[in-house]
């Protein structure tokens, strides 16, 4: 049996298995049921007693050697598998980046200039810190008027002309009636600023989108038509319109506009509160005093503006609940607008 053992111990030191399969066979053909040194456990049961001691321990070593032998074959291989081949597999497709999505205000926004850019209107641009003369003085607002008290307007200086955070993007349009030439007919897109609690239906930062034509003979009726093009573009080509006296101080006459409930089509549902229509704009043609006030002879041009709320179109279009969504930049809700790109 010694000379067994001896002939066992050679093998395992010169055991050297360079394949999975190699070790698998190396270990049946020593450690498995009918392996080499599981046979000598066997016999072993015959061995005589004074030999048991000294045969039961070389046995035991033999035994733990072997699987010690093979367990370190199998690590040798396995890392050196791990050296050889990359640590990540080169033919697999690169993880994309996840796009963002466009903001449901810029779609509205963009949408809105999109459809009149094609009635022939330019996009026009200013500052958002503005003074008193373009967002009220020069609007007509009289000294008086309440939109100018502190509660509503967000002023950064005081004093004769104040600067102060425009409240509306007709701000913009002063400027344009006093630097381009006529006729004018822009679009202002911008975020104004009211100081107003926050809720639901109002918030103090939000955007606008507000027109401006202007030209000889420029008639109530263009601004109707102009309107109801728009309404149609995006609301659907279903879609009417009506038009209900209003006051603005830099138009007269002045109108707020409905649309027919794009949801129940005029029969009233809970989004028109049961009238059927949805108020979407204000608007007017310019005051007189508006144009002169920017040097624009009233005597020879007249001109219709607009304006109107960017999130409030968002929320008619989508059925948005509540504004404040629009500003909490919330994934579950943004990715709901994803597929709009
Ligand atoms: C509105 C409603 C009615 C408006 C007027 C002017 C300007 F500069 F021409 F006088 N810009 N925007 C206007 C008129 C805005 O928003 C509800």
């Amino acid at each position: 049996m010694r000379e067994r053992i001896e002939a066992i111990l050679a093998e395992i030191n010169d055991l050297k298995c360079r394949k999975e399969q190699e070790i698998e066979e190396a270990r049946v053909r020593l450690l498995g049921k009918k392996g080499e040194v599981t046979k000598l456990f066997e016999e072993f049961r015959s061995v005589a007693p004074e030999l048991k001691k000294e045969f039961g321990k070389s046995l035991n070593e033999l035994k733990n050697l072997a699987s010690a032998k093979i367990e370190e074959l199998r690590n040798a291989l396995e890392n050196s598998a791990e050296a050889s081949a990359p640590s990540f597999d080169l033919t697999k497709p690169g993880d994309s980046y996840p796009l963002g999505s466009r903001h449901p205000v810029s779609i509205v926004r963009e949408e809105i200039v999109a459809i009149f850019r094609k009635l022939g209107y330019d996009v026009a641009e200013g500052p958002e810190v503005e003074d008193d003369w373009h967002v009220f003085e020069a609007l007509n607002f009289p000294p008086e008027h309440p939109a100018r008290e502190m509660q509503d307007t967000f002023f950064v200086t005081s004093g004769e002309n104040p600067i102060l955070l425009r409240t509306h993007t007709s701000s913009v349009q002063v400027r344009a009636m006093e630097t381009m030439p006529l006729p004018i007919r822009i679009v202002c897109p911008g975020r104004v600023f009211r100081n107003e609690a926050i809720s639901a239906r109002a918030h103090c930062i939000f955007h606008q989108v507000e027109g401006l034509y202007i030209d000889e003979n420029v008639t109530f009726a263009d601004m109707k038509q102009a309107i109801l093009l728009f309404a149609r573009e995006m609301f659907g080509s279903e879609t009417r319109i009506r038009m209900r006296p209003s006051y603005f101080p830099f138009t007269e006459p002045s109108a707020e506009v409905d649309v027919s409930c794009n949801i129940c089509h005029g029969k009233g549902c809970n989004i028109c509160k049961g009238t059927g229509w949805l108020e979407i704009l204000g608007c007017g043609m310019v005051d007189p005093n508006v144009l002169e006030a920017s040097g624009i002879d009233s005597k020879k041009y007249s001109g219709f503006a607009f304006g109107m709320g960017v999130e409030r179109i968002a929320m008619l279009k989508w059925q948005v609940k509540d504004l404040r969504n629009y500003f909490e930049n919330d994934l579950r809700f943004l990715k709901e607008f994803e597929t709009n790109i």
